[in-house]
């Protein structure tokens, strides 16, 4: 018998999430908020950068006349718009084993074991979804990892891409991917990816302004890509869209330099048997060190520009809707 069992209906998801005022507020007045994800805070960047990442971004996003939503789980709680206090007690866990990087596998086992935990792209979606927020920007993506064919490793990321309506903003997917892979799949799942430039655009290979593949589509203003998410959520198609800003030339680095870098941290991660969540932030921290930091700087220039790009969008969506 399930007759203690309480109605499903009075048991609401929302009950779980801990959103600050500021964001519920601008949320329900329909104003423009950003979401920013965490896991590039405790696994991508490394201490003290990645906290005054962390606070740049919010303020550049609120010079771009949008409120910032950063994600994590404090203590089990799924958290959307940390406070500053948060966001410095997150980073400074940056490298400690007990802080959980999270993916949409790992939310329900981090929420039941009160864990700290940093939020990828695809529990960032999940998250900013649940609070209404349709904009998030971010650095890179993760994608089909090379050699997939064999490890099947393929980012969750992706798989969220298809079947949460959350437009990303980012500067592609890093070249420690598969990229052509990574476009073929994000195909199969329905998820649309434009890139801002002309038509014939590559998609940029995060350290580099462009990889070798042409971008399915382009777009030319922040207009453009709010009409975009727009027509996706009118017909409630319920997926995802990435839109990729290619990093500005004077950040950007050099693909020759890079290529090399990345050949040999991803030998070393095969040397050392390294793989599943502990591949990304391991070819990171690898190319990082390889750089003397160099790709650190890089990589908070185009979360900058991406933040900016982000911002812009969400005002002109919030402007079609008004
Ligand atoms: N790519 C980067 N920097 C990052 C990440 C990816 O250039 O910090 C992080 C993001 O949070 C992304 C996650 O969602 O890594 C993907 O991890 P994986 O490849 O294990 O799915
Ligand atoms: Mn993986």
């Amino acid at each position: 018998m399930l007759k203690s069992a309480k109605p499903l209906g009075l048991r609401s998801f929302a009950n779980r999430l801990s959103i600050s005022d500021e964001v519920r507020s601008a949320v329900s007045l329909g104003k423009p908020v950003v979401a920013l994800e965490s896991t590039i805070i405790t696994h991508g960047l490394p201490f003290p950068q990645n906290v005054q990442m962390a606070k740049k971004v919010e303020s550049i996003i609120r010079e771009n006349n949008a409120i910032p939503a950063t994600i994590a789980f404090m203590n089990g709680i799924p958290k959307i718009g940390l406070s500053l206090h948060e966001i410095e007690e997150l980073a400074g866990s940056a490298g400690n084993p007990s802080i959980n990087k999270v993916s949409r596998r790992d939310i329900a086992y981090t929420m039941a074991n009160n864990l700290l935990g940093g939020t990828t792209i695809s529990s960032t979606m999940i998250l900013a979804h649940m609070a209404g927020i349709k904009i998030f920007a971010t650095g890179g993506l993760g994608g089909v990892h090379r050699g997939a064919e064999i490890t099947m490793d393929i980012s969750a990321d992706l798989e969220e891409l298809g079947k949460t309506p959350v437009a990303v903003v980012c500067a592609g997917p890093k070249a420690i991917l598969d990229i052509e892979k990574t476009m073929e799949f994000l195909e199969t799942k329905g998820c649309m990816v434009a890139t801002l430039g002309p038509a014939g655009v590559k998609v940029p290979g995060f350290y580099c302004r462009e990889s070798k593949v042409v971008s399915p589509y382009n777009f030319e203003s922040f207009e453009d890509a709010a009409r975009i998410i727009e027509s996706s959520n009118q017909l409630g198609l319920h997926s995802g869209s990435l839109f990729c800003i290619p990093p500005p030339p004077e950040v950007a680095l050099k693909d020759t330099l890079i290529e090399a870098v990345i050949d040999k941290a991803s030998n070393e991660a095969d040397k050392l048997g390294i793989k599943g969540k502990q591949l990304t932030p391991f070819l990171l921290a690898e190319i990082a060190r390889e750089t003397n930091g160099l790709s650190v700087s890089s990589n908070i220039d185009f979360v900058m520009n991406n933040a900016k790009a982000g911002s812009q969008i969400a005002c002109e969506l919030s402007k079609l809707q008004s």
